[in-house]
């Protein structure tokens, strides 16, 4: 079965946090600096006006000081609730 456009959607978000994660090299984890570009980059409409330090506070639920693809995932959450 083909893929579906709401599957390579999800992809291609999984896609976005592999490359900008991968920036320091190490791409299982993204900074703040890697963050803060895939925002700037991927999704400067959607997240126009927010605390980019805060958001990723909030996002980062272990407090590593990075997100995961799973905190990512929460991001992405957070962004489709706001559409
Ligand atoms: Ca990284
Ligand atoms: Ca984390």
């Amino acid at each position: 079965m083909s893929r579906t456009a709401a599957e390579t959607h999800i992809k291609e978000l999984g896609k976005i946090f592999d490359i900008c994660a991968a920036k320091d090299g190490d791409s299982k984890t993204m900074n703040y600096n890697e963050f803060e570009e895939m925002i700037n980059t991927n999704f400067p409409n959607i997240a126009k006006g927010q605390n980019l330090k805060e958001m990723m506070a909030k996002l980062d639920k272990d407090c590593s000081g990075e997100l995961d693809k799973t905190e990512f995932g929460k991001c992405i959450g957070n962004f489709i609730a706001k559409c």
